[in-house]
């Protein structure tokens, strides 16, 4: 298992980066025909929370396996993970936020899903031509990525896994201080109305998978390249 992943740069297409899914893979296919994602040469990023919540979520393994699509791995994912593999779990809970369509698979379903959740990095960075960017699904437990880095790759600990696919902390007290060693860091995780910057940290989940919608970045230029609903 890799914890952490780092991805050379794309030297021939598009970097697009976007906000949690949550099983809606169609709206997010029609976003990105919007801007006319080339699968052959463009790759898309996506900050985890793949499933649960929307109607699609079995679809998650399918897109897993395109070679231009990479992900970190979400809280959602990170449940499936625990459901099966042990661990706390508030059943009611994670069925109320939308896991039932894993609940009531069969378990060799589960195992599947299990298993290549559990390939997912929980960070990943992406090199650009302007330097780094990473990825998480919520927040950086340190002020600068290489500590996250080393550790991640060195241990398996629970509290930096915690912040890094739980937190909603910097959004919630509005702290604009950088990400060292990043030129951007892209998260998901807290729904909002428009992708919003803290400092170099990057909220993209504008609620694609509910009321909103979704936000395609540009990891070069680190600009919203799809439509705004309504222009
Ligand atoms: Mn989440």
């Amino acid at each position: 298992m890799n914890r952490f992943q780092r991805v050379a740069a794309n030297r021939k297409g598009r970097d697009l980066a976007v906000g949690d899914i949550h099983g809606h893979f169609l709206r997010l296919q029609a976003c990105l025909d919007q801007v006319g994602f080339d699968p052959e040469v463009d790759r898309l990023f996506s900050v985890g929370d793949l499933v649960d919540r929307g109607p699609y979520s079995e679809q998650a393994l399918e897109w897993l396996a395109r070679p231009w699509f990479h992900a970190v791995q979400g809280n959602h994912e990170a449940l499936a993970v625990t459901y099966l593999h042990g661990g706390r779990l508030d059943l009611d809970m994670y069925r109320a936020a939308g896991g039932g369509w894993f609940l009531d698979l069969p378990s060799a379903e589960q195992l599947r899903f299990v298993d290549i959740f559990l390939t997912l990095p929980i960070g990943m960075e992406v090199v650009t031509r302007n330097g780094l960017v990473g990825l998480l699904h919520a927040d950086s437990p340190f002020a600068d990525w290489p500590t996250l880095r080393d550790s991640l790759e060195a241990r398996d600990d629970a509290e930096v896994r915690e912040v890094c696919q739980w937190s909603r902390r910097r959004l919630r007290e509005g702290d604009t201080h950088a990400v060292a060693g990043l030129h951007a860091l892209l998260v998901g995780h807290t729904p909002v109305l428009q992708v919003k910057q803290l400092g170099n940290v990057w909220h993209l989940d504008t609620a694609g998978w509910s009321s909103g919608h979704f936000s395609l970045l540009d990891l070069d230029r680190l600009a919203v390249v799809s439509p705004m609903p309504g222009a």
